[in-house]
């Protein structure tokens, strides 16, 4: 019986199409928390009580407090071995793409380019009332930060609970899942939708959909196979047998 680690290897040798969906799993071994594991409480609060439109009507102050501690973590972070293998991956492949639920830019400043990030980024933040963008990982003096052209309220450019994806990112993220032949499901509990049914598109359209993560999901049921390791340890094992 081959492994699932060889069955992945065979299928990627022989698909041209490969998408892959990340999460937090991916970033942790960049010193990033993950969200649904040990660490992801912020201030003994879970993150879908801090990541909301209405956690951030009720206290501004506070939900930037949350988003500082998470741009200061990002910008002490560097991109980590699974980052880099996808990285890789992506040169040798006629088509690769990757969807990141994550909103650490990782993945960008690893050298992945043909990507989209689903939930927004920590870098950027916006203006509620004039939608003026601004983007850095500078420590803001005060809080809430105030938008430079009409003094309306900054917010951080992500997607919190309860409100829509780009249109754009999801069309992106879904056409990519339908199109794979290989399909790779990195570091996500796979329990926050729609992002989680991506795998599903891929597998609905006969993708061979594999898991990264050291442990079970609700989806690893409907998945062709699993690879119980850390994406920093597993991707670049993937890339060393493809072209090592
Ligand atoms: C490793 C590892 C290592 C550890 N290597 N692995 C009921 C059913 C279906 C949907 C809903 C529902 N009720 C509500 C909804 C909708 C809701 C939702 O899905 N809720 C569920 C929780 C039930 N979704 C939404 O609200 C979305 N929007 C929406 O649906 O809009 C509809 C709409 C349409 C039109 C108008 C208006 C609305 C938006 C979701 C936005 C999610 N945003 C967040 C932001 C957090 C704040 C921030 O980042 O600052 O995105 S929440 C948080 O969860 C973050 C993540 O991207 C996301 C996913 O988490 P992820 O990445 O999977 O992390 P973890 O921690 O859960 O898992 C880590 C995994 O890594 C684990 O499995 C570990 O084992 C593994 N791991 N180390 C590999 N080294
Ligand atoms: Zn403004």
């Amino acid at each position: 019986m081959p492994s699932d680690f060889d069955r992945l290897v065979s299928a990627l040798r022989r698909a041209k199409r490969v998408s892959v969906l990340t999460g937090a799993g991916m970033s942790a071994e960049s010193g990033i928390a993950t969200f649904r594991g040990a660490g992801g409480l912020w201030e003994g609060r879970r993150v879908e009580e801090v990541a909301t439109p209405e956690a951030f009507s009720a206290d501004p102050v506070k939900v930037w407090r949350f988003y500082e501690g998470r741009r200061r973590a990002v910008k002490a972070a560097a991109p980590n071995p699974g980052h880099e293998a996808l990285a890789a991956l992506e040169a040798r492949f006629p088509a690769f793409h990757v969807a990141t639920q994550n909103v650490d830019g990782l993945h960008r400043r690893a050298g992945s380019r043909n990507l989209v990030e689903l939930h927004g980024c920590v870098e950027r933040r916006y203006c509620v009332v004039c939608r003026r963008t601004e983007e850095d990982l500078e420590p803001l003096d005060d809080l809430p930060p105030l938008c430079k052209g009409c003094g309306g309220m900054m917010r951080p450019d992500i997607v919190w609970f309860g409100e829509p994806l780009s249109v754009e990112a999801w069309e992106d993220a879904r056409q990519a899942a339908r199109e794979s032949e290989v399909y790779l499901v990195v570091g996500t509990s796979s329990q926050v939708y729609p992002a989680a049914g991506l795998a599903l598109v891929a597998a609905d359209a006969g993708a061979e959909v594999f898991e990264i993560n050291p442990e079970e999901t609700p989806l690893s049921p409907v998945f062709t196979g699993a690879i119980r390791e850390p994406s920093g340890k597993a991707l670049p094992r993937v890339v060393a047998a493809l072209f090592g």
